[in-house]
């Protein structure tokens, strides 16, 4: 495999809503660049990033998919990132290795949930963007509708540098505004275009819009509007010019329209990512801090010391693990020893490659901005940083917003119990969003995820990979206890009648917590009341307790407790002994001090036709949600919202049944809160119900 100068590479980040092609485009620029020799289709399963078994049969990207096309001399990574909701942490955690990113929209839907929130991640990571109107065969699609909404979403710095020609089936060419040349697509192309005068019929409109993008881009810069005042224009050389360096300063956002089915428009794509997205050195230095935590910078530069950043981990049955990364700086080489400095060891390099979908090629070295792989590293998980042993440095790992929903899996078997544990961790390394876990009172197994759709794709693979079968049962809320007030309690155990006694005696103050500060606990003994070595014990008594839950067996969280004064016994007192004290007085001091449960309240954000309006903000409200704020988009409206997880379980197919399918939504954990009285009785009483079947059943 070639070596590619980081001058010469591209990362391009594919990102959109759900369904609006992108991995389908990936085939398609793949395709049109010689790189594959036919067009890999999702409808047959045969597209080069959606490789996944599971991916295969859902028709569905679930990670993003890693893929290279050279055209013009230019290596262009693609990361074919998801585009549902659902699977949407992991485009968050691989667009931090792109350098820009294309934005596709559906044609005929225009600019949806999904493509919103794939814009607030490029932002975050600074990302130069353009948008690619796809889909322009379709029935209904419109260019003209779908830039009226990408404009009213993203601003007019949202420009068109092409026009389509022709509508829905008859969709078969674009023009080129910057070149002002037009090109045709044979139906059943290579995706390569005809170059033809600009028919007459749409001329009059590219003038002006290759007038309007003129007028843009000079307004960028004022070098720019002189030239644009003086002459009217600009020279293509400095519009050319122009127009990278505002795509680079995220000035402009150029429009561009595709079929990538009908392989219309697909060179074009290339070249403009090849001539006008930024190379990796453009974004000059990645910062992170050294292992005491400083600021410091690394130059993307060849020179300097190598260190990459590890942004996405496959869990293949044959290979083990294979770790994505990202070079920041340095050239990294085949079989480097290198310093994993996230978890302090040394990791050897052995058969660096790069992915064209699945298939891995070994090459001899990585260039600074460059994509690789590599198999079998021991200790390094996705969000990790290597290098150069000499040079420390961690960039900072993304953060994922917590799990939206947990479900309880059953294993169908002992045997399926004993190989669970091992099947999901690896499943785990593979997908950092989901968490796994054990339900202390009822002893479930949980699994938490982005929705039910994950957890699906998690049990399935954990059959067909792992040959171990669990059952999904419902969705499960992780209620939270808490105190509103304050205690100050004795916590006594005394055992002192016949053999052995025990003696363990505290008084403990109890106070609630902000929101989110867990749990402290302050020894405020003094003289001695209780000696040192027991001191932990209590504290262990009192955290032990607070996990197995007061009212209905939730982790109690968010409370102090103050250790202040204690009693001992020379020969009677034991470590045991203060632990029971210490879980004594935390039950009396919970029983003082006003407990709640505190529920999970999620951020919502609802996108439909404006018709459905007033339906949803009723269904919402119904649903103990509160209204945060309403936006209209061209004829759709989104509603922001935050509504508890509780109500919120059943929500995906309620919105599709109340809105014909024409609605999506966006749900992440925004925060506890207290769950009102007479609901709070109600979780209580199932959460016993459920925990006293839980006994019945093992003492049976
Ligand atoms: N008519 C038409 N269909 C398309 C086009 N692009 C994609 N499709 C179809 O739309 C469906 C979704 O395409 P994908 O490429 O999987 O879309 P995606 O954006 O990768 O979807 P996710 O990864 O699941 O978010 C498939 O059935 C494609 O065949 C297009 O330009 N025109
Ligand atoms: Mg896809």
């Amino acid at each position: 495999m070639k070596v590619y100068q980081s001058k010469d590479i591209r990362n391009v980040g594919i990102a959109g809503h759900g369904d609006s092609g992108k991995t389908s485009l990936v085939s398609a620029l793949l395709y049109a660049a010689g790189m594959t020799n036919r067009f890999g289709s999702v409808d047959d399963g045969t597209t080069t990033t959606d490789f996944d078994d599971e991916e295969i049969a859902r028709k569905v990207s679930i990670s993003t998919g890693l893929a290279y096309a050279e055209w013009n001399k230019t290596k262009l990574n693609l990361l074919d990132t998801p585009g549902y909701n659902i699977f949407i942490n992991d485009t968050l955690l691989c667009l931090i290795a792109a350098d820009a990113a294309l934005v596709l929209v559906d044609g005929v839907a225009g600019v949806e949930v999904v493509t919103e929130k794939v814009w607030e991640y490029a932002n975050r990571y600074q990302l130069p963007r353009a948008v690619v109107v796809n889909k322009l065969d379709r029935e209904r699609a419109s260019f003209e509708r779908s830039l009226q909404s990408i404009q009213e979403v993203f601003g007019r710095t949202a420009i068109p540098v092409q026009l389509p020609l022709g509508e829905e089936k008859g969709f078969h060419g674009v023009v080129d505004l910057l070149t002002m040349k037009a090109f045709t697509y044979p139906t059943g192309g290579t995706g390569k275009g005809q170059p033809t005068e600009i028919p007459a019929p749409v001329s009059a409109a590219a003038t002006e819009a290759r007038e309007k993008l003129v007028e843009m881009i000079a307004e960028t810069k004022d070098s720019l509007m002189e030239e644009f005042f003086d002459k009217g224009t600009l020279t293509e050389e400095h519009l050319f010019a122009g127009l990278r360096e505002a795509i680079l300063a995220r000035k402009v956002f150029p429009v561009l329209c595709a079929s990538a089915t009908a392989l219309v428009g697909i060179d074009l794509l290339l070249n403009f990512a090849a001539d006008f997205l930024p190379d990796p050195l453009a974004r000059g230095k990645a910062a992170g801090t050294t292992p005491t935590g400083e600021a410091v910078e690394r130059q993307i530069s060849d020179s300097g010391p190598v260190s990459l950043f590890v942004f996405k981990t496959m869990a293949d049955v044959f290979s083990g693990r294979v770790t994505y990364f990202k070079v920041l700086s340095g050239v990294l080489a085949n079989d480097a020893n290198l310093t994993n400095f996230n978890k302090g060891g040394a990791e050897r390099l052995a058969h660096i490659a790069v992915m064209q979908g699945k298939a891995a090629s070994a090459v001899a070295e990585i260039h600074a901005g460059d994509i690789g792989t590599v198999a079998k590293l021991k200790d390094t998980l996705t969000g990790d940083t290597l290098g150069d042993k000499s040079a420390p440095i961690l960039y900072p790992a993304v953060r994922l917003p917590e799990p939206a929903i947990s479900f309880a899996i059953a294993p169908s078997s002992r045997g399926d119990e004993d190989k669970l544990g091992t099947a999901l961790h690896r499943i785990l390394e593979e997908d950092p969003s989901l968490r796994f876990y054990r339900d202390e009172q009822t002893k479930e197994f949980l699994l938490g995820g982005s929705g039910q759709q994950q957890v699906e794709v998690v049990v399935s693979r954990l059959k067909k990979r792992y040959n171990v079968d669990v059952t999904l049962k419902a969705p499960k809320v992780p209620y939270r206890e808490t105190i509103r007030g304050t205690a100050d309690v004795q916590g006594r155990h005394k055992k002192q009648t016949g053999g052995h006694g025990q003696f363990g005696d505290c008084w403990i103050k109890m106070e609630p917590l902000p929101r989110g500060g867990k749990f402290e606990f302050v020894n405020d003994i003094f003289g001695g009341s209780i000696p040192k070595n027991f001191i932990p014990a209590v504290e262990k008594g009192i955290i032990e307790s607070a996990a197995r839950g007061y009212l209905a067996g939730f982790p109690v969280v968010d409370f102090r407790v103050i250790l202040y004064d204690g009693s001992y016994h020379d020969v009677d007192s034991s470590e045991m002994a203060f632990k029971i004290a210490g879980s004594l007085a935390f039950k009396k001091a919970m029983e003082a001090a006003k407990p709640v449960l505190l529920e999970p309240i999620m951020n919502v954000e609802v996108y439909a036709p404006d018709t459905y309006a007033g339906d949803l903000i009723g269904d919402l409200n119904s649903r103990r949600g509160r209204i945060q704020g309403m936006d209209s988009r061209g004829s759709s409206q989104v509603i922001k919202a935050q509504v508890p997880m509780a109500e919120m379980l059943t929500y995906a197919s309620d919105l599709t049944s109340v809105t014909q399918g024409r609605g999506s939504f966006s749900m992440e954990f925004s925060h506890y809160d207290v769950v009102p009285q007479q609901i709070s009785e109600k979780v209580v009483a199932a959460a016993k119900a459920e925990r006293a079947g839980v006994e019945v059943a093992e003492e049976e």
